[in-house]
């Protein structure tokens, strides 16, 4: 089962289920954090609150591609963990050596230390859902998306929804100097979540999830590759863990949990590329890249 909002005729946002049969009902709620809130005070499961919303509702009489889908949820703040599989630890030892293949630096340590990185990525305002355009920083060569799974919390840290996110880096701003890892990762839309979150309680294990990564240039497929999460290095209740350790977590945080899929190092993204993130069993994250 997976929760989207798409927009009304009136432009007003709607949430709504999407079933396994792919049959959308309408909710008579405003949002996903007015379930979990509702799930805490009632000791009731999120899954359970939806499905008595599913029989009070009926089914629209239209497809999800026939729908415009908004961001999936108004998330306050957004998460990532950093250097969480091989892939992204060797593309970090590069970017911050000048392009050496072997080296190793505090990157290797991280990878290997009991904490993870785990970095504020972004805000409300300056994330983006489905087909909503992510922005290029003015002042970066080297850009790239990072395609990652994100976890949807609760204000314990417990894992509600899998969505796709994909977290937009500097390689360039990055590498120069770890010290500059906000300006290399948070500016005016650098973040994108969507198109769904699909029901942790509906989710058999998520380490089974694909996540395949396709860039397009004017009709040209510039760039493909796939990884599964069971090549993450750390278990995802361990980040989620992290992040709540003597923390404010909001209901509705996203965590992205770490990149396993790296263009090749001469590769940058360009205004008007398309870039779609796709996870089986969630969706299709697409959005048009513009230079600021
Ligand atoms: O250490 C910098 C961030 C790395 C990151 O965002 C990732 O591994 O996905
Ligand atoms: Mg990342």
């Amino acid at each position: 089962m997976r929760i989207i909002r798409f927009e009304k005729e009136n432009r007003k946002l709607q949430l709504a289920v999407v079933t396994k049969e792919n049959n959308i009902y309408p909710l008579f709620y405003d949002d996903l954090q007015e379930i979990i809130e509702k799930s805490e005070k009632q000791g009731s499961t999120v899954l359970s609150l939806i499905q008595e919303a599913i029989n009070e509702s009926k089914s629209l009489d239209k497809n999800l591609d026939e729908l415009t889908l908004s961001v999936p949820i108004s998330s306050p703040e957004i998460w990532a963990a950093g250097v969480t599989y091989k892939k992204s630890r060797d593309a970090r030892n590069y970017e911050s050596t000048d392009g050496r293949l072997d080296a190793t630096t505090f990157y290797d340590k991280v990878y290997d230390a009991k904490r993870p990185e785990l970095f504020l990525k972004s805000t409300k305002d300056r994330t983006v859902g489905p087909n909503q355009e992510v922005y290029l920083r003015s002042d970066s060569k080297w850009q790239i998306p990072e395609p990652e799974l994100g976890l949807v919390l609760d204000n314990s840290g417990k894992i509600i929804g899998y969505t796709v996110g994909n977290d937009m880096s500097c390689r360039d701003i990055e590498g120069e100097n770890p010290l500059y890892l906000p300006q290399a990762k948070i500016w005016k839309n650098s973040c994108s979540i969507g198109p769904t979150i699909r029901l942790a309680e509906t989710v058999d294990n998520p380490y089974d999830f694909q996540i395949i990564c396709r860039i397009y240039r004017g009709k040209e497929k510039v760039f493909e590759d796939s990884t599964t999460v069971n090549q993450l290095k750390r278990r995802l209740e361990e980040l989620s863990y992290y992040l709540s350790k003597d923390n404010i977590v909001f209901n509705g945080t996203v965590l992205l949990t770490g990149t396993c899929v790296v263009p090749s190092n001469d590769f940058s993204l360009e205004d008007k590329d398309l870039i779609e993130i796709e996870i089986p069993g969630i969706g299709i994250l697409s959005n048009p890249v513009k230079a600021q």
